[in-house]
């Protein structure tokens, strides 16, 4: 209460060299003329860091002496890309970083290339979780990050004969300069044994006796508003063995045995699982999710509430965010400290509980709902398995109370599925538990509430909700596009990065003949520093200064990657077959960024097609500055950054019903690129507001594709009966592509589509291949693709996710931003 606040050092340059060559001699240890790039990229960071530090304390201080309510963002996956320029956006230190490491004869974009991002994510939302903390500190909301450090985030991707190979991201081997370690905070978080009678317990109360334990250890990460004074915490997990194992329960001669035995507690923050869509029910898995929970909540209720906190108004206090099912064993474990460590009744237990957790549902594919066999959650969390269970029972009453005799309602929404095997389903328990349930797009919202959760959606109607998800402004315009950002800043004022419905103030000047000609230099500028990065970075070549065709993406089946791939072969092959002139064909560059789940081998079979006909294409000189393909690996935030802002048009052509939102869809059209997409996910929602004239629309709508799959597809008769389709996948399946190579990828991928092709591309590939001709012509007339690009932007604010976490505040929170000047 009584420290003075620290000063902010003087925003100047004479301030910020003397913090860097503070850090450099006194933080590393050496002198500029001997310094490393490493050391010169962490004297820097930490340089930035100071500036930003004050304002970290101030927050924590008035978090503490407020006791406002607080947004408890548990994630597993913060997907959270380069922190420094973020760092120097905030505490607007760009220029003057620049500046003064120029005049020490550095160039500050060398050593920001020093940086590994922290790969703490697979896609969309982990993403999504870094864009929100940063629209949460930008909105003064006060809130806290929880998740785990993982020493190894996604892994690099990179190919060998076109074939994915995967190796380890180490992204610490040289140390973090952004996180700060407390180990004072370290929680321990038990696993196994059995449970035991509470005979003088409360209501529902029993012992837990656990067989092992692991220490968790906070690491915190500043999470800067966007100069607004505020820094958020984002408290990271990482697993450590008690740091006095038991060496008694070890003989003598076992002492190594038991020095060894350390690895096994702290592989549970080794690696990120690397699944997103049909994750296996792994015992490790399990761990993580429980051990960041676990420690999660300990933390937030005995360090962060004041020691005499009735938990009574914890829903006043806190509100639990959980982001997917990842997280949602926190609810038996929130119940257990209640009845069984707390003395709470059940009752009383389970209405703070329902209180204090909301869901959010990031999926409509069944194969990807979590669901963990009751064998092995009954060995892992003893305890928490028969508080399932007793909240699953008292939930089956309710739902009997509601819909007598309808026993197959009763065993559709229970929590415990009985087929295949007994398992926890872990929506079914989010659902039950949340006092809200979000979708993430408005067409996903109706079909969760229609179909994956109607039983629950009946019984609760006022539960469901939805909030469109959106990206934040600051790093997918403000840094990934300086170019964009000044020219837009020039016509409206830089009001837009805080309040992006101000781009509606660019739509006038979508009719400028001016304006689209300064808009077009800042596309092209933006394409020849993407030739140059993939260049250096991969080798590859881009078509001429052609139009830029982008589809970037985690490689999954019902994202349609092997459509696009359709519709490359179908040009290539209607040009050698003289069917399409050479002079016809618009200059373009098809590039792809995708990794594919190490496990899931068709996914892995269709990158190595791609490469095997990007490789064909690419080698073909009567196609050169024509077509394209290009394929840099480990498509990662760093080269999002890079490649979103040189699209011209933004491939989103799942099959429509199976992309619950996209995010990077928002991005190409904040960019200025086009979007040819499906009625799916947000693409409903970004059609609507950029228009039709704008979008590039194709494809069945879901009620379409669903009437399809029912009256039973055959992908055979769109095969036989089109016969642009049929020479496209002939060739592939000749073995043209592929050293006349058959078997293998050709063989699977052909035969994956023409028997089954479970999420219909070749249903809509006449569309597609229609409406590709539509965007040829399109771009041919400059001026009004340009007029078209301005208006995406223009008019794609609502995208902005300050929107989505305003909406959020609203509809399921009731969190207030602060007012940090009050
Ligand atoms: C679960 C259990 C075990 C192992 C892994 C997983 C797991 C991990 C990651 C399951 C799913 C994910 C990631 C899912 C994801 O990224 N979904 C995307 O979320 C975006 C943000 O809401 C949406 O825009 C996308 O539509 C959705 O696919």
């Amino acid at each position: 209460e009584n420290t003075p606040p620290l000063a902010v050092p003087e925003h100047s340059v004479e301030s910020f060299t003397r913090a860097f060559l503070r850090e450099l001699n006194y933080g590393r240890g050496v002198d500029l003329d001997r310094a490393s790039a490493n050391d010169k990229y962490y004297a820097l960071s930490r340089a930035v860091r100071h500036y930003l530090t004050t304002r970290w304390l101030e927050t924590l201080r008035n978090q503490y002496r407020d006791q406002a309510k607080t947004v408890a963002y548990l994630s597993a996956e913060f997907l959270l890309g380069p922190q420094l320029e973020n760092a120097l956006l905030a505490a607007d230190l760009e220029d003057i970083a620049r500046e003064s490491l120029a005049n020490l004869g550095l160039d500050i974009d060398e050593l920001q290339a020093v940086e590994e991002e922290p790969g703490l994510g697979n896609g969309g939302l982990g993403r999504l979780a870094a864009c929100f903390i940063d629209s949460l500190a930008t909105m003064n909301v006060p809130t806290v990050g929880y998740g785990i450090r993982y020493e190894y985030g996604i892994f690099k991707q990179t190919f060998v004969d076109g074939k994915q190979v995967e190796k380890p991201d180490h992204w610490l081997h040289l140390g973090s300069p952004w996180e700060l370690p407390h180990p004072e905070y370290s929680v321990d978080v038990h696993f196994g044994g059995h449970t035991e009678d509470k005979p003088d317990g409360s209501d529902g109360a029993r012992t837990w006796i656990p067989s092992w334990r692991v220490t968790a250890k906070p690491y915190n990460y500043m999470v800067p508003g966007y100069r607004n004074g505020r820094v958020n915490t984002l408290r990271l997990w990482s697993a450590r063995a008690r740091h006095d194992f038991d060496l008694r329960e070890f003989n003598a001669g076992e002492y190594t045995e038991a020095v060894r035995a350390r690895t096994f507690a702290e592989n549970i923050s080794k690696v990120l699982y690397p699944e997103d869509s049909t994750p296996q029910g792994k015992e490790l898995r399990l761990q993580q999710q429980y051990f960041f929970v676990a420690a999660s909540l300990h933390d937030f209720i005995e360090h962060v509430l004041p020691r005499d906190y009735d938990l009574k108004n914890l829903p006043d206090r806190i509100i639990w965010q959980l982001n997917d099912t990842h997280p949602v064993i926190a609810v038996p474990e929130l119940m257990r400290i209640l009845v069984d460590d707390k003395g709470w009744d059940w009752a009383d237990a389970w209405a703070v509980t329902q209180k204090s957790f909301a869901y959010t549902c990031h999926t409509l594919l069944p194969e990807a709902l979590e669901v963990w066999p009751v064998d092995l959650m009954g060995k892992l969390l003893p305890r928490h398995l028969e508080i399932i269970y007793r909240i699953n029972e008292e939930f089956l009453e309710e739902v009997r109370a509601a819909f007598p005799g309808d026993e197959l309602r009763v065993r559709r929404m229970s929590i415990i599925a009985e087929q295949p095997g007994r398992a926890v389903r872990m929506a079914h328990l989010a659902t039950v538990a949340g006092f809200k349930v979000n979708g993430v797009a408005e067409l996903h919202s109706e079909l969760l509430k229609d179909k994956v959760l109607n039983d629950f959606a009946q019984m609760w109607p006022e539960k469901f909700t939805n909030v469109t998800n959106g990206v934040t402004p600051r790093r997918f315009i403000r840094l990934a596009n300086p170019a964009l950002s000044e020219l837009i800043t020039a016509a409206i004022g830089d009001g837009w990065i805080t309040d992006l419905e101000q781009l509606r103030g660019l739509e006038p000047l979508a009719d400028d003949a001016e304006f689209r000609h300064a808009f077009r230099e800042v596309k092209g500028a933006n394409k020849r520093r993407l030739a140059k990065v993939l260049m250096d970075r991969d080798g590859i070549e881009l078509a001429g200064d052609g139009m830029v065709d982008a589809m970037v993406k985690r490689l999954h089946e019902y994202k349609r990657q092997s459509l696009k791939l359709l519709h490359i072969v179908s040009l290539y092959e209607g040009i050698k077959s003289g069917r399409i002139p050479l002079e016809s064909v618009t200059p373009r560059t098809f590039v792809f960024g995708a990794k594919a789940a190490p496990g899931y081998v068709r996914a892995k079979e269709t990158i190595e097609l791609i490469n095997a006909v990007g490789r064909t294409i690419n080698a073909d000189a009567s196609l050169k500055g024509r077509l394209k393909v290009a394929f840099p690996p480990n498509y990662n935030v760093t080269l999002a950054e890079v490649l979103i802002p040189a699209a011209d048009l933004s491939e989103q052509i799942s099959l429509a019903g199976k992309e619950a939102s996209g995010t990077g869809n928002m991005k190409f059209a904040l960019n200025g690129a086009l979007t040819i997409g499906t009625d799916d996910g947000a693409n409903v929602e970004i059609r609507k507001l950029v228009g039709d004239e704008n979008f590039f629309l194709f494809g069945m709508t879901e009620p379409e594709a669903s009437s399809l799959e029912s009256r039973g597809y055959d992908p055979g008769e769109y095969y036989e009966s089109d016969p642009e389709l049929k020479a496209a996948l002939n060739l592939i399946a000749s073995g043209h592509f592929t050293d006349g190579e058959r078997g293998g990828a050709v063989a699977s991928i052909f035969a994956s589509l023409t028997e089954r092709d479970r999420f219909m591309a070749l249903a809509d590939f006449r569309s597609y291949m229609d409406t590709q001709k539509k965007v040829e012509a399109a771009y041919l007339d400059h001026e009004s693709w340009s007029r078209s690009a301005i208006l995406n932007v223009a008019r794609s604010g609502y995208f902005s996710s300050d929107r989505s976490i305003q909406d959020y505040l609203d509809r399921i929170w009731g969190a207030k931003p602060i007012d940090q000047n009050a």
